[in-house]
C-alpha cells in the first residue's frame, strides 16, 4: 500500500486543514493511498467505474454534493469513526462524546447552555432518534450531516467574515482600500484559532 506522508487534497481545500478526508487516511489502514474504494463508489454517481468531472469534484468535497450515495456514505463515516463498541450505529455516549460537540454551536439552545448538563445533548438525540431504539443509526444522522460536514462556502465565508472584522479599523463593515493596505498581516495569516471560531474541528 502506498504510504503518502502528506494529504493529497489539503492543497484543494485551502480553508479546512482537517478534514474528514485527512480524517480518513490518518485513521486507517484499509484505505487505498488516502481514500476508500467506498468512498470512490459512492462518488461514482452513474456507476460506470469512473469519476466524471462532476463526480470528482464531489469525490473532493463531498460536503456540496448533491448525490444521495455521497451522503449516504459520509453518515456511515461519521458512525464508524464513532461507533467504540462497534455495533455500527451511536448510542447516547458515543453521540455525546464524540458528535454533539461538533454540531452543537449549531443549536442555539444548546451553545449557549454553559451549565455542563448533557440536556441538549440528550434532546437532540431523541429528535434524531427516528424509531425510538435509543440508538442512532447512519440514516438518522442525515439530518444533521450539513453540520458536521458544512459546504465550502460556508468556511469561505468564514474567512471573509474574520477578515473584515479584523482589518476593518474605523469598523463600518465595509473594507477601504486603506484599512486593506494597513491591515497586510490580516491577509496573509487569515488563520483561524480557537477564541475566534472554536465551534469547528475541522478549523484547526
Ligand atoms: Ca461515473
Ligand atoms: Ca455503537
Ligand atoms: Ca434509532
Ligand atoms: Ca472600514
Amino acid at each position: 500500500m502506498p504510504v503518502i506522508s502528506k494529504c493529497s487534497h489539503t492543497c484543494l481545500t485551502n480553508v479546512s486543514t482537517k478534514c474528514h478526508l485527512c480524517v480518513d487516511h490518518n485513521s486507517s489502514n484499509d484505505g487505498v493511498g488516502w481514500w476508500k474504494e467506498e468512498h470512490f463508489n459512492a462518488s461514482d454517481m452513474d456507476g460506470d467505474g469512473f469519476l466524471n468531472l462532476t463526480e470528482f469534484n464531489d469525490f473532493l468535497h463531498p460536503a456540496d454534493t448533491m448525490n444521495p450515495k455521497l451522503i449516504d456514505w459520509l453518515c456511515k463515516e461519521e458512525v464508524r469513526e464513532r461507533d467504540k463498541d462497534n455495533d455500527g450505529k451511536l448510542n447516547f455516549q458515543e453521540f455525546y462524546s464524540g458528535l454533539f460537540y461538533s454540531i452543537r454551536h449549531f443549536d442555539e439552545e444548546a451553545s449557549t447552555d454553559d451549565s455542563g448538563s448533557d440536556a441538549p445533548a440528550r434532546k437532540s438525540f431523541t429528535q434524531l432518534d427516528l424509531d425510538n431504539d435509543g440508538l442512532l443509526s447512519a440514516d438518522e444522522l442525515k439530518p444533521i450531516i450539513g453540520n458536521l460536514h458544512p459546504p465550502e462556502h460556508f468556511y469561505a465565508k468564514q474567512q471573509a467574515d474574520y477578515v473584515i472584522t479584523q482589518a476593518d479599523t474605523n469598523k463600518d463593515g465595509q473594507l477601504s482600500l486603506q484599512e486593506m493596505i494597513e491591515n497586510p498581516y490580516v491577509f496573509y495569516s487569515a488563520l483561524f484559532t480557537e477564541d475566534d471560531y472554536g465551534f469547528h474541528d475541522e478549523l484547526r
